[in-house]
């Protein structure tokens, strides 16, 4: 198990059983949508209290899709930074892949340790729902962040953006840069990821816009968040579509991995690239010309506001019902909105005018 704090920084691969997408993984269809469409969260049946004070000494673990994953480090270390303010401890744990059953021993693990919440980004939005009822019919409080479980297995979504929004966005953004002309793919995270699926879902309603008539989306490819395995994707998209016009890549990895390829590759500068990525990993490609603008909401600051929505959660000032409202610190104010969502914010577009003034 690998575990971050931030006193202690251990990776301790001690006899963690993988488990495999075998182990009763979510294809595509019936993935429910990033703004989850299902009927019932799990919000509590007990009263909320808005004036209930937090809880001291509160144990939130995050459990990102992956650890080695620089975004999910910044995320999570924004959680911790989060409950040190409110008296709390929080920890991360997490296993290095992102495949559909990899956390549910993981989650397992911190319901017996009884922590009073876990905060979770699912790799997959039904395979870790039966480990999460368990936690809840424990006790254990769980929020999901950056990407939904289904409904009935988290009390709050923390929601990074609005899935519309991100997906329609990034086709515009790819669209301005190929004169609305020519084949495009994208590479995507692992096939079951709820973010990424819900993402590309309105990017396909998006290109089918009659402003979109001369883009032809040739490919999802699935890189898995792993950084050699969207390297060599990209490779494949370049070699099965030598004409291809641009990419998409809705995740930090996979945009990385496909920036290092272009960068080097006669293409650079000629495949336009776009995504989600984080300016730290991106600024040299947007300096040298392979990518000319990407998005992202903060990391950090989603890892806070899931903190504090987990320890709102354990300390009974909310339930995860509509309407409830709870403040996040240095943030300030969320509401719950349907089926258990707060949102963030919307993301912030990076390009070589601005991408100096972010540091993460
Ligand atoms: C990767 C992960 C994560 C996603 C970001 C944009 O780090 O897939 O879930 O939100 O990219």
């Amino acid at each position: 198990m690998t575990t971050r704090t931030p006193w202690r920084r251990t990776a301790l691969l001690a006899g963690l059983a993988l488990l495999t997408a075998a182990c009763g993984g979510t294809t595509r269809s019936d993935v429910q949508q990033q703004q989850s469409s299902a009927p019932a969260t799990a919000a509590s049946s007990a009263a909320a209290n808005p004036n209930a004070p937090l809880k001291q000494g509160l144990k939130i673990a995050f459990l990102p899709k992956q650890v080695n994953n620089p975004y999910f480090t910044i995320a999570d270390e924004g959680g911790i930074t989060a409950a040190e303010e409110f008296g709390g401890e929080g920890k991360e744990v997490g296993p290095s892949d992102a495949s559909a059953s990899s956390q549910v021993s993981y989650i397992n693990t911190l319901t017996q340790q009884k922590q009073d919440a876990i905060v979770i980004a699912a790799n997959d939005p039904n395979a870790v729902v039966p480990a999460l009822k368990q936690a809840m019919a424990a006790g254990v409080k769980v929020v999901s962040y950056d990407s939904d479980t289904a409904a009935d297995g988290r009390q709050v979504f923390v929601n990074q953006a609005g899935a519309e929004d991100l997906g329609r966005t990034e086709v515009q953004l790819l669209a301005e840069q190929i004169d609305h002309k020519g084949k495009i793919a994208v590479l995507s995270a692992t096939p079951n990821a709820t973010n990424q699926n819900a993402w590309i879902e309105f990017m396909k309603d998006e290109l089918s816009k009659p402003e979109y008539k001369d883009m032809e989306l040739v490919k999802v490819a699935y890189g898995n968040d792993d950084d050699q395995k969207s390297f060599t994707e990209t490779q494949g998209l370049l070699r099965s579509h030598p004409d291809l016009a641009g990419i998409i890549s809705p995740t930090t990895v996979g945009i990385a991995a496909a920036a290092r390829y272009l960068s080097d590759s006669p293409s650079k500068g000629k495949v336009k690239l776009t995504g989600l990525g984080t300016p730290n990993q991106l600024r040299k490609f947007v300096k040298d010309g392979t990518i000319e603008a990407f998005e992202l909401w903060n990391p950090a600051d989603l890892g806070y506001l899931a903190s504090y929505a987990a320890a709102a959660l354990a300390s009974g000032q909310i339930t995860g019902a509509e309407g409830e409202k709870f403040t996040a610190g240095k943030l300030g104010e969320y509401t719950i909105g349907a089926k258990g969502e707060v949102l963030l914010g919307k993301p912030t577009v990076f390009n070589k005018d601005n991408i100096d003034d972010f540091d993460f």
